[in-house]
C-alpha cells in the first residue's frame, strides 16, 4: 500500500513537472524576440531546479545547476569559425560581441560578410550552383535554448542565414524549403537577386564537359562557414550557411541547414558545427554526437576526435574510401574550451577572443 502510494506521488511530481516545463516553454517562445540573459532568466531556474541533466551512466555530474555555476567562468566573448574565411567572418561579427551584443546578433553579422562577399564561391552571392547551373543554398541558426530556424535549397536570396533567423523568429515552423524559403524571404523584406556569378558560371560550364560528380575536399581552404560562439553573458549560439557540394543534384540538401547535423547547440554543455562532406556527417548526426559527447564529459577536442574515429569506421564498413572525403567538426564548451578535428589534413579555423585572432591547422586523423 505504502509502495503505491509512493508511486501514485511520483507521477504526479512527473505529471506537474512536465506540464509545468510545457507552459514556461511556450511563454518563452512567444518572447523569444528579446533574448534573455541566460544567466539570469526564469529559463535557468527551471532547469536547475529540475536537474534533467544529471548523467547517471558516467558518473559525472553534468547536472544543470553545476553548469550554470561554471558558466560564468567564461569571462571573454569568443568566435570559433571554419577556415581560413572564418577570420574575416570573426572580425566583421566581433564590433558586436565585444560591444556586450547578442551571441545571434554576432554571428549573423559575420556569416552575412561572408555570405555577400563573391569572392568566396562555397557560399552565398556566387556560390558554385548545381549541375543544372542553379545556385541553392542552405543555412541554419541555433541558440542556446533551442530555438531554430533553417532554410534549405533556397535560391535567389544572397543571406540565407538572415532568412533561417527570421524563420526561428516569424513563424510557427523551424525549416522552410525551396520556393517556399524564398517567398518567405521576399515577403520579409529580402532582396531577390541571380546568385550565379562569371567565375562560377565558367567554372560549371567546364565542368558540365564531362559531367562528373567528383567532390573537391578542402577547396581553396574556405568552404562551408560554420560559427559557433559565447557572448559577454555566457550565451552560446551557432550559424551555418553554404552552397553545398559544387555540382550536386538539384535537390540535394547536405548537413548544414540540418539541426543536429551541422550545427548543435546546448546552453548547459556547449556548441559544434562541421563542415566537408554533408552525407557522411548526416549519418551519424554529427554535431549532435560531438555534443552529446561533450556532455558525457569529454573535452571539445575528444569529443571532436570521437565523431571523426566514427565516420571513418563506417566509411570503412561500407568500403568507401577516406581519402576521397573530407569532414571537419569546430567545436566549444561552456568553460570556453575549443576543440577541432578533421578526417584528413587541410581542415582550418579561425579563433577570435579578446587576446587572439589566428587560424588555426586543426589535428586529422589521417596524416
Ligand atoms: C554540404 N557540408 O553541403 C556542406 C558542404 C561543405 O565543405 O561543408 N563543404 O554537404
Amino acid at each position: 500500500m505504502q509502495q503505491h502510494r509512493r508511486n501514485f506521488l511520483k507521477k504526479i511530481g512527473i505529471f506537474s513537472a512536465f506540464f509545468g516545463s510545457k507552459s514556461l516553454w511556450a511563454n518563452l517562445q512567444n518572447n523569444h524576440s528579446d533574448p534573455p540573459n541566460s544567466s539570469e532568466s526564469q529559463y535557468d531556474d527551471f532547469i536547475a531546479d529540475s536537474n534533467l541533466y544529471v548523467n547517471n551512466t558516467t558518473g559525472i555530474s553534468t547536472s544543470s545547476t553545476e553548469n550554470k555555476k561554471k558558466k560564468t567562468i567564461v569571462d571573454s566573448e569568443l568566435l570559433v569559425t571554419t577556415w581560413n574565411f572564418g577570420q574575416k567572418a570573426n572580425e566583421a561579427a566581433w564590433p558586436t560581441l565585444s560591444n556586450h551584443g547578442y551571441i545571434l546578433d554576432a554571428i549573423e553579422k559575420g556569416i552575412n560578410f561572408t555570405e555577400l562577399d563573391p569572392i568566396e564561391r562555397s557560399v552565398g552571392l556566387g556560390g558554385r550552383p548545381d549541375r543544372d547551373g542553379h545556385v541553392t543554398l542552405d543555412a541554419c541558426i541555433m541558440d542556446e535554448m533551442g530555438n531554430i530556424g533553417s532554410v534549405v535549397c533556397m535560391e535567389h536570396i544572397a543571406t540565407p542565414i538572415s532568412v533561417a533567423r527570421k524563420v526561428m523568429e516569424n513563424t510557427p515552423h523551424v525549416m522552410l524549403a525551396a520556393e517556399g524559403a524564398t517567398e518567405f524571404a521576399i515577403n520579409q523584406g529580402f532582396k531577390k537577386q541571380d546568385l550565379l556569378l562569371p567565375d562560377s558560371y565558367k567554372e560549371w560550364q567546364e565542368w558540365l564537359k564531362k559531367s562528373e560528380y567528383k567532390p573537391t575536399v578542402n577547396i581553396e581552404n574556405h568552404d562551408t562557414i560554420g560559427m559557433i560562439g559565447i557572448d559577454k553573458n555566457g550565451r552560446l549560439g551557432g550559424g551555418c550557411s553554404t552552397s553545398g557540394m559544387a555540382f550536386k543534384m538539384r535537390g540535394r540538401i547536405g548537413d548544414s541547414p540540418i539541426i543536429g547535423a551541422g550545427l548543435f547547440v546546448d546552453g548547459e554543455v556547449g556548441a559544434c558545427t562541421a563542415t566537408g562532406h554533408g552525407e557522411e556527417v548526416i549519418r551519424v548526426v554529427g554535431a549532435h554526437r560531438v555534443v552529446i559527447e561533450m556532455r558525457t564529459g569529454l573535452s571539445p577536442q575528444a569529443a571532436c576526435e570521437v565523431a571523426i574515429k566514427d565516420i571513418a569506421k563506417k566509411l570503412e564498413k561500407r568500403g568507401k574510401k577516406w581519402n576521397e572525403v573530407q569532414i571537419g567538426f569546430i567545436a566549444l564548451n561552456v568553460h570556453g574550451e575549443i576543440g577541432a578535428y578533421s578526417l584528413q589534413p587541410g581542415f582550418t579555423y579561425a579563433v577570435k577572443n579578446r587576446s587572439q585572432d589566428e587560424v588555426v591547422q586543426a589535428k586529422s586523423l589521417y596524416k
